[in-house]
């Protein structure tokens, strides 16, 4: 009967992990949207990489922008910048976190404005474990973190 229950739940992770489509060694947590303030908007969210091997996210895109590009705030003690970043590491064993005032992923070109509650459709593209689709709650323009889960659709 043991035997029976552990090869039952053998055969229902994998398929678990097929339904998200999303490889399992990525997660992505709490990703939110702060509402736009003109043509710009800013998506934040949490990288784990389960994994033992490092990960890159080398591409965002949404429907909703005409440009997505990961971004560095750096206060040099004046002022603060943001740095365009190339790709966003995603260290194997390892958790980024995007939050204001460090990373964030940069919409430019709004096809409109990005409203607190609603969602949004943001596509996620790592070099190796793929694409992973996420639906991004917009949150209050000076908000500082989301109030709700973000989750895949
Ligand atoms: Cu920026």
């Amino acid at each position: 009967m043991i035997a029976r229950l552990s090869l039952i739940a053998m055969l229902l992770i994998p398929m678990a992990a097929w339904a998200q489509s999303a490889p399992p060694t990525i997660e992505i947590a709490d990703a939110w949207a702060r509402a736009s303030v003109g043509s710009t908007g800013a998506v934040y969210l949490t990288i784990r990489n389960h994994g033992t091997t490092d990960d890159r996210l080398e591409t965002v895109t949404t429907p909703v922008a005409d440009q997505v590009q990961p971004h560095i705030d750096v206060d040099d003690g004046k002022v603060t910048r943001m740095m365009p970043l190339n790709a966003i590491d995603a260290k194997a064993n390892s958790e980024e976190v995007l939050k204001p005032g460090g990373i964030h992923l940069m919409f430019t070109g709004l096809h409109g404005p990005l409203k607190s509650g609603t969602t949004i459709p943001v596509t996620l593209i790592f070099a190796h474990a793929g694409k992973i689709d996420l639906i991004v709650a917009v949150e209050k323009a000076g908000a500082m973190g989301p109030t709700q889960q973000g989750s895949s659709p």
